[in-house]
């Protein structure tokens, strides 16, 4: 059912583009500039980012299949550990598979919207750092940011579908 609504939802994006009949599998993306302005997501603060980690194509472009993984990933249906891996891609801005300083310093600006200045922002940083970086070397990899959402569990809700 919920793959019908999807369908619905892709559709009126781009009624000229996206066909009603998928069955024959057709080669369609939407550009981020459309899923962006959804109302699901036009106020989410990590909108392009949760749009370019779904996007296979690297380049913020969704096919349908890409459109329903996002959905179903940001349902509250989903597992805690794909919400994990996914909210890891996200905050992964400069996509080298690592959680650096900067990427949580873009993270928390986002999270709190802007709220915290820039020095509070760099001391809750390295703390954060400091507690969850099990192997030392300064980074997060994907177990860290585990160990880091268990200890600072505001950090691990990405902001979802309002
Ligand atoms: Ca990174
Ligand atoms: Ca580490």
């Amino acid at each position: 059912k919920m793959g019908i609504w999807l369908h619905g939802r892709y559709h009126e994006m781009a009624p000229n583009v996206v066909p009603m009949d998928y069955t024959k599998d057709p080669d369609v993306k939407l550009p981020m500039q459309l899923i962006i302005n959804m109302p699901e997501l036009k106020e989410n603060p990590f909108k392009e980012r949760i749009v370019e980690s779904f996007s296979e194509d690297g380049e913020g472009s969704l096919s349908f299949n890409d459109f329903v993984d996002m959905f179903s990933v940001l349902s509250e249906m989903a597992p805690r550990e794909l919400k994990a891996i996914y909210a890891f891609k996200i905050y992964d801005f400069n996509t080298d598979n690592f959680i650096c300083k900067a990427d949580l310093e873009k993270t928390l600006n986002k999270l709190t919207r802007e709220e915290l200045t820039a020095e509070e922002i760099t001391l809750v940083c390295e703390k954060v750092i400091e507690e969850a970086d099990m192997d030392g070397d300064g980074k997060l990899g994907f177990a860290d940011f585990e160990n880091m959402i268990s200890k600072f569990t505001f950090l691990g809700h990405i902001p979802v579908f309002s």
